[in-house]
């Protein structure tokens, strides 16, 4: 026996970016690696890092192999490590420079645990290796996926089946979607979590039900953004809507969400629901004044195609096509991770609406980064959304129309705003960013 083990350490390059971003595929790949090259696989873990990269281990009886990958820079880095004269990790190898494209790599094999400088001695515990190998025979294969949302400082990570159900570069954004363990089927957008089965009523009972029960004569209503379905969905529950013009730019997470969120995309088929595939600025920019009773911008975060939506020339498009009673509700990110964001937009509603016609509120969404997220209320005339509640009237709305989230008393508590959300509102801040546009 040379060594104890033989480590291969493996360095891929120009490999495919798709291919090395593609979480299913690297995890499917390494354990096809492993089991060519004759090993006997006990657990994986594998985590994507949005945007981009792929990291993961496969731990065989024989040790392990891992990886991570760099797929802006088209680069894969793995460690092939096995021990025992069965297991040839050079098999392993080039399976995996097959799998990932790799227009050439270099690599070293290290001998690991040279037998004549090491000293062995006798374990006399038979009874604990008899116990270990019975354990060992009964040790089943595991499986563990994660996507991982991931900013600089904080990321949140979702285990999930492995199955990409939906993967499409749109001409706007690269749309996902996973079925994760915790929170059902999960849309994803350029990296970023945009709706879950399991959570998604938070979201579109608050961004809905808060506006709707407030205003005295709701008949027509415009969403911008919103594909999933999930805001037009709860906005049907009100009668007095006559019409529902959506517009979302990317036929994509409307295609996506209708074959893989039916529950959330249920309303694309009411005839009070006009889906128009537009950009939402252009949309605005050409819509005549004073149309909308009220606007729901259910966008995306400010990057990517929603960074224009997060304008104070959008805004001011808003305000003029509602009618004079009308009403705009934002999602207006978190005070905690996007707190940036947050103060310079709530500064820029303001502007345009009036420093008594701004009313941030709070929702309570786990699979957002903090999960403390924000919406904004914002009326053209004076309505407000508490003092012009009628509280009988959502009493009678939950009855008929049971929510999960949304109930009279959560309509009042939500505009409660903490101690230190109330500062940043109160404080002014220098519009540096987006919003000054
Ligand atoms: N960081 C996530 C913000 C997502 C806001 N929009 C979600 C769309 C749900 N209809």
């Amino acid at each position: 026996m040379q060594s104890l083990g033989r480590h291969i350490i493996v360095e891929f390059y120009n490999c495919s970016p798709e291919k090395i971003n593609n979480v299913s595929h690297i995890e499917q790949s390494m354990l096809k690696a492993a089991e060519l090259a004759g090993a006997t696989i006990i657990n994986s873990t594998f985590h994507h890092f949005s945007p981009f990269g792929v990291s993961g281990v496969i731990v065989i009886e024989e040790s392990h192999l891992a990886i991570h990958t760099w797929p802006e820079y088209q680069f894969a880095s793995i460690d092939l490590f096995t021990c025992g004269e069965l297991v040839n990790p050079w098999i392993s190898f080039d399976h995996l420079k097959n799998e990932f494209e790799a227009e050439h790599s270099s690599s070293i094999e290290l001998q690991r645990g040279q037998p004549h400088l090491l000293k062995k001695i006798t374990l006399d515990k038979p009874d604990v290796r008899d116990q270990a190998s019975k354990t060992d025979r009964q040790i089943t294969y595991q499986r563990s996926i994660w996507f991982t949302e991931r900013d600089d400082n904080i990321a949140l990570s979702l285990r999930h089946t492995g199955d990409i159900l939906y993967y499409k570069q749109s001409e706007y954004q690269k749309v996902e979607i996973i079925d994760s363990l915790a929170y059902g089927k999960t849309l994803i957008l350029d990296g970023m979590i945009m709706t879950t089965e399991k959570d998604e009523y938070v979201y579109h009972e608050m961004i809905t039900h808060i506006p709707s029960l407030v205003h005295p004569k709701l008949e027509k209503v415009l969403i911008i953004g919103g594909g999933d379905g999930g805001a037009a969905r709860e906005l049907l529950k009100h009668d007095t809507i006559q019409q529902i013009d959506l517009v979302e730019i990317d036929a994509c997470v409307i295609e996506a969400s209708k074959q893989f969120l039916p529950g959330i995309a249920s309303s694309f088929s009411d005839p009070k629901v006009n889906t128009i595939v537009d950009d939402g600025i252009a949309f605005i920019n050409n819509c005549e004044s004073e149309q909308y009773d009220l606007i729901i911008v259910d966008s995306t975060d400010p990057v990517g195609p929603a960074e224009g939506l997060f304008t104070k020339t959008f805004y001011q498009q808003v305000h003029r096509c509602l009618t004079p009673n009308g009403i705009m509700v934002t999602q207006s990110e978190s005070p905690t991770f996007n707190t940036h964001v947050f103060q310079e937009i709530q500064q820029c509603y303001k502007q345009i609406f009036g420093n008594n016609n701004v009313h941030p509120y709070l929702a309570y969404i786990p699979t957002y980064p903090s999960g403390m997220w924000s919406f904004s209320f914002c009326s053209k005339n004076s309505l407000h959304p508490i003092h012009d509640l009628d509280k009988q009237k959502a009493m009678a709305f939950t009855k008929q129309h049971p929510c999960k989230y949304y109930t009279a008393d959560i309509h009042q508590a939500a505009f409660v705003l903490p101690q230190f959300v109330q500062n940043l509102i109160n404080t002014k801040k220098k519009m540096k960013n987006i919003l000054s546009n």
